[in-house]
């Protein structure tokens, strides 16, 4: 991945030893270590650069506001550390404010996700801290069973918990509390003291250095961790990561990398609840033990080496969306547009309605399951194919070219040209068009997080926007035109749609179009009319649709799905047939339709071709067959055509 410069923020002042900083700075390092440029600051001051990684959303919220107005095109990581995640969100305008800002959200454990509103969860990702265990640990005392407590002396720490608990155990316990932490909270230094002063199991060493700190904790038999509020804990990735089981309040920041059934926790605020696990930790052995072996189980998570994937994998997602623009066309079909072409074609004799309109997020769905259909060997003849000769086609483009794909559907074929030319030539730009929405994007999604050499303009639209796109792209061109959907073209259609292709094109640049070949009967009409009914369901989501989409009143019931071949002109139709004599109303057309019975609404042509056609086709667009490739049981060809 290229070098980014990266700005991370956080409200934790310079020198300040709180959470936040303390994270920033190792996020800083992770991220310094993979290659970017970073700088740290306790705000956003409109310097340059590519990502602001923002801690706290409450509190950096000015800076998240400020990132996006000045720089659209970078992206936001918004960080969720504790009480933003865990007190500010339902209240704080600001903090939602900086959740509907950000490209991504990061919580410390997977709780976290649970935390957010629900349209958000998608773009959380959980991270944990990562700690490494120090070179050598401090000895304890002898005879003592020290237990640490590492936490500066704040309200949302509630930090003499663990004091008091010690307070209650047996007299002959040699349990030490052995505290850690800068007195933040006025008052808490003099508090501290006086509990030194009283009880003698408890001791305040107050601010050490984190080396001192972390070989102290490695030295001591348990940490205690009594927090109200903690976004996911530093100090128990440190305790992991030294082999030194945890005794937690039951928060989620804590149960979330504990894990839920972790027997060592105990409620917030509860002094005898957690008196009674230090007990028995000191007492059991077999308890402290078993605490032991879960804390080893779940020590992984806080490797540093998984902390820093998790950030690679992050700004990769990230890079990905920058390679990503969806584009509206001007030509797509809209509702208005749907209800022209039916109230025409219900009113037409015969009756028709053209097939671009399947393709619903339901059609969409369902074609894709055609594509997995036994009977339906056209996908698998045109993958062979392509997968025989991407190689040789990306060969014979002399750079990276701008690959535009006609009704690209899911692209799965196509990510296998994709990959061949993207090997060869390092880098490719694609634009899929498609009607179909939801095909398109989670398509051009995928592909940009797989392929960091891609770059995708996806067209929401009609083939007519994709040609309009063209003449702008650079040289050469490659249009792609796959999975015979130049067959739903009628011949003369499909060669005068050729024919204007080339005339948008430049000599030089290529189409590959792919054309399912003449074949028997009996194969092209189980390949329309599946055993299973998927082809059927196809078929009949369009009545659906015309009811959902303009107040139709189709009953999917008195109709059935037909598919049957026509040799002579060489293509299946696909009928819907009426059971009975019917009116239907559709209320947004305001109209009734009148189908008597066994009458068809004809739905779709699917044209095959044979060699001599496809000759033909080549002469009549005024374009050169440069390749013909045919699967290994010749039934289908992909044609690459030069201008
Ligand atoms: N080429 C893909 C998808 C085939 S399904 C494959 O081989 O798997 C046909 C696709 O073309 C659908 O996704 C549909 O939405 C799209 N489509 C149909 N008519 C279209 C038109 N006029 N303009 C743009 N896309 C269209
Ligand atoms: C998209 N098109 C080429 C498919 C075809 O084969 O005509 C659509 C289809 N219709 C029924 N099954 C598949």
């Amino acid at each position: 991945m290229r070098p980014l410069s990266i700005s991370i923020v956080t409200p934790a002042p310079r020198r300040s030893r709180k959470g936040n900083r303390v994270t920033a700075l190792r996020w800083a390092g992770i991220l310094r270590g993979l290659g970017h440029r970073v700088r740290i600051g306790e705000e956003y001051r409109g310097e340059s650069c590519e990502i602001l990684v923002a801690l706290h959303a409450r509190r950096s919220f000015p800076s998240v506001k400020r990132f996006r107005e000045e720089r659209p095109d970078g992206s936001v990581v918004v960080a969720l550390t504790g009480t933003d995640l865990y007190q500010d969100l339902r209240g704080s305008a600001e903090a939602q404010g900086s959740l509907a800002l950000a490209s991504r959200l990061v919580v410390l454990q997977p709780l976290g996700i649970e935390e957010l509103p629900a349209p958000h969860r998608a773009k959380a990702r959980a991270i944990f801290q990562s700690a490494a265990c120090p070179r050598s640990a401090a000895t304890p005392c002898a005879g003592e069973f020290p237990v640490c407590v590492l936490g500066h002396l704040r309200a949302v720490k509630d930090p003499f918990r663990a004091a008091e608990a010690s307070r209650l155990l047996a007299a002959d316990s040699r349990v030490r509390v052995l505290h850690l932490g800068e007195a933040l909270d006025p008052g808490t230094e003099a508090r501290a003291r006086a509990e030194m002063a009283e009880n003698p199991r408890y001791q305040w060493l107050g601010a050490r250095p984190r080396r001192e700190a972390l070989r102290l904790l490695a030295g001591c038999r348990l940490l205690v961790l009594s927090s109200v509020v903690e976004g996911g804990a530093n100090v128990i990735s440190e305790a992991l990561a030294c082999g030194v089981p945890v005794l937690a309040s039951r928060i989620p920041g804590s149960v979330g990398i504990l894990g839920p059934d972790y027997p060592g926790t105990f409620p917030v605020g509860d002094t005898a609840a957690l008196a009674a696990l230090l007990a028995r930790a000191e007492t059991d052995p077999a308890f402290l033990e078993d605490l032991r072996r879960r804390c080893e189980a779940v020590r992984p998570m806080v490797a540093p080496a998984l902390e820093r994937e998790c950030w690679a994998r992050l700004l990769g997602e990230m890079g990905a969306e920058r390679r990503l623009r969806v584009v509206r066309g001007a030509a797509a079909p809209d509702r208005s547009a749907f209800a022209r072409d039916v109230a025409d074609g219900l009113s037409a004799s015969p009756k028709r309605l053209p097939c671009r309109w399947f393709y619903d997020e339901e059609g969409s769905r369902l074609f894709e399951e055609i594509t997995r259909l036994p009977e339906y060997e056209l996908p698998r003849a045109e993958r062979e194919i392509l997968l025989a000769r991407a190689a040789e086609l990306a060969a014979l483009l002399s750079a990276a070219p701008a690959v535009m794909e006609l009704g690209s559907g899911s692209s799965t074929k196509t990510e296998i040209l994709l990959e061949a030319i993207l090997h060869r030539h390092g880098r490719a730009r694609y634009l899929p068009v498609d009607v179909s929405e939801s095909a398109l994007v989670p398509a051009a999604r995928r592909l940009v997080e797989a392929h960091p050499g891609l770059e995708v303009v996806a067209i929401a639209g009609d083939y007519e926007d994709g040609l309009r796109r063209l003449p702008r792209e650079p040289l050469p061109r490659l249009v792609l035109w796959l999975g015979s959907n130049i067959g739903n073209l009628e011949r003369s259609e499909a060669a005068a749609f050729l024919a204007r292709l080339r005339g948008l094109l430049s000599p030089g640049d290529r189409i590959l179009v792919g054309i399912d070949l003449r074949k028997g009967r009996a194969v092209l009409e189980a390949a329309y009319d599946d055993a299973q009914g998927v082809t059927a369901r196809f078929n009949l989501n369009l009545l659906a649709r015309i009811d959902a989409e303009l107040g139709g009143h189709f009953d999917l019931r008195a109709f059935r799905h037909r598919a049957l071949y026509d040799e002579a002109r060489g293509r299946v139709e696909m009928h819907l047939v009426s059971r009975r004599a019917q009116r239907v109303r559709i209320d947004a057309l305001g109209t009734e339709v009148e189908l008597a019975e066994g009458e068809t609404i004809h739905t779709e042509n699917s044209y095959k071709y044979s060699p001599d056609e496809i000759d033909e086709l080549a002469r009549a667009s005024g374009l050169r067959i440069e390749r013909r490739w045919l699967d290994g049981d010749r039934r289908f060809a992909s044609v690459l055509l030069v201008v």
